[in-house]
């Protein structure tokens, strides 16, 4: 009777454990590709984004780290954030890039180089007032990289109003904020290296709507300087003719008739060269190795070719940048070491908006990061200590220092290190256990 009973019990039980094991999972697991209601409001939120509050600031290449932008903030009739920006487009701006006195013939937006770092929640309708000053030349945009309308992609192609805007007028760019990652915004009006060049660009952090693991978080924008702007001007097609070959059927095009013009031109290209060779004696750009090979324009520097101008196929890379650096000051944080702590994790936004140069790197020494190309996945795509970034591109980085000490970043290209793109962190604390290729968040 006992046995009998013992056996009831023990089958019920047994039937109660196998029901709950079977039911409780699904009552709590989350389905999966859903995001949970964002459970944090848009005051929380700007505060753990360290928001600046001081929106008209202008901030040093140091503050620049950590201004986060994230405009004036209102709900609409439907209660969805709305976030205000404005943009000043100003040309003749005298810009100090280095510690040695180098100053930038710049444009710039809102008066620095990177503009300001605009910072929105994925769903934010995202309105940016872009003014260019009346006292420019030039009519200049803003195309925000990320998904929106045409009409408001700042770009002429299409006719639209905000794809060029002329001295003394403005536009209203306006977009709801998708998908979260990080992008780069800069000016898209033809020749666009050249307003790209001349600083008008920044970085746009769209956050996703539930806040990625908190940490102390950096903005990093890489760039170049072509300071002597040595071929400034329209950027043409060559003409067919050049490249047709002779009726000796030459196709180096060695024995192809020239323009006295052209040839006047190429004796002033080889004349700027030797000068340029020769003032720069200590740089290393003669060693640089460039990638590229590009169209020279007639070099004339009305930027009107007359007549009868046949532009040259240059060979020799025609723009070259002088002096390259991380957030627009050479040697910045070289001058200025990053403070940071043993076992603290860290994000850095990267964005590369290096002209001339197609491959710009960032390298930490000490320690490795985590990688999220374009920041639009959880997930990192590796685990490294060097990145390599192509004109544009841009991800997120996160990393913690297992031990103390001085620790160089910089590019992997030698050349731009020595020419100002490196800085140092300077990494204070115990020495910390990390797990084996630990990325520390
Ligand atoms: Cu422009």
């Amino acid at each position: 009777m006992f046995r009998q009973n013992a056996y009831f019990i023990a089958s019920v039980l047994s039937s109660i454990l196998i029901f709950s094991s079977l039911s409780f999972p699904f009552l709590t697991l989350p389905v999966f590709g859903q995001v949970p209601a964002n459970h944090i409001s848009q005051e929380q939120y700007d505060k753990i984004k360290n928001c600046t509050t001081e929106l008209s600031k202008k901030p040093t290449p140091v503050e620049y780290l950590t201004y986060f932008n994230c405009g004036h903030v209102s709900k609409d009739e439907t209660g969805r954030t709305v976030r205000q920006f404005t943009l000043i487009v100003e040309e003749n701006q005298k810009i100090p890039i280095s510690y040695e006195g180098h100053v930038f013939d710049a444009w710039t937006f809102n008066g620095t180089i990177p503009g300001p770092t605009i910072r929105v929640t994925e769903g934010d309708l995202v309105r940016i007032r872009v003014i260019n000053s009346n006292e420019n030349e030039n009519p200049h945009s803003l195309h925000m990289h990320s998904i929106h309308y045409a009409k408001n992609d700042g770009v002429s192609m299409g006719g639209y109003p905000g794809g060029a805007i002329s001295p003394g007028r403005s536009y209203t760019y306006e977009f709801v904020a998708q998908p979260y990652g990080v992008y780069p915004y800069h000016c898209h009006v033809d020749p666009i290296a050249d307003h790209i060049n001349r600083g008008l660009y920044g970085m746009m952090i769209i956050d996703p709507k539930e806040p990625r693991p908190q940490m102390t978080e950096m903005a990093m924008l890489l760039n170049g300087y072509d300071l002597d702007l040595d071929e400034e001007g329209p950027v043409k097609l060559p003409p067919a003719a050049l490249f047709q070959t002779t009726e000796q059927g030459d196709p180096t095009g060695e024995n192809m008739t020239m323009t006295n013009s052209t040839v006047s031109n190429q004796t002033d290209a080889v004349t700027n060269m030797t000068a340029s060779t020769n003032s720069n004696e200590t740089s290393n750009e003669t060693n640089m190795t460039h990638i590229s090979t590009t169209m020279d324009h007639t070099g004339d520097d009305s930027g009107e070719g007359s007549t009868g101008d046949v532009p040259k196929l240059d060979t020799e890379e025609p723009r070259g940048n002088e002096i390259y650096t991380v957030n627009g000051k050479a040697f910045e944080y070289m001058m200025n070491p990053i403070v940071l702590q043993t076992g603290t994790p860290y994000r850095i936004y990267l964005v590369n908006m290096l002209e001339f140069d197609l491959v710009n790197s960032f390298h930490i020494h000490g320690a490795l990061f985590n990688y999220y190309t374009a920041g639009t996945d959880e997930t990192p795509d590796y685990n490294t200590d060097i990145v390599t970034l192509s004109q544009g591109d841009r991800g997120i980085m996160e990393f913690t220092y297992q031990y103390p000490g001085t620790y160089m970043f910089h590019a992997h290209q030698a050349e731009f290190t020595d020419l100002g793109w490196m800085g140092l962190f300077d990494v204070r604390g115990e020495p910390v256990e990390l797990p084996p290729h630990h990325d520390g968040t």
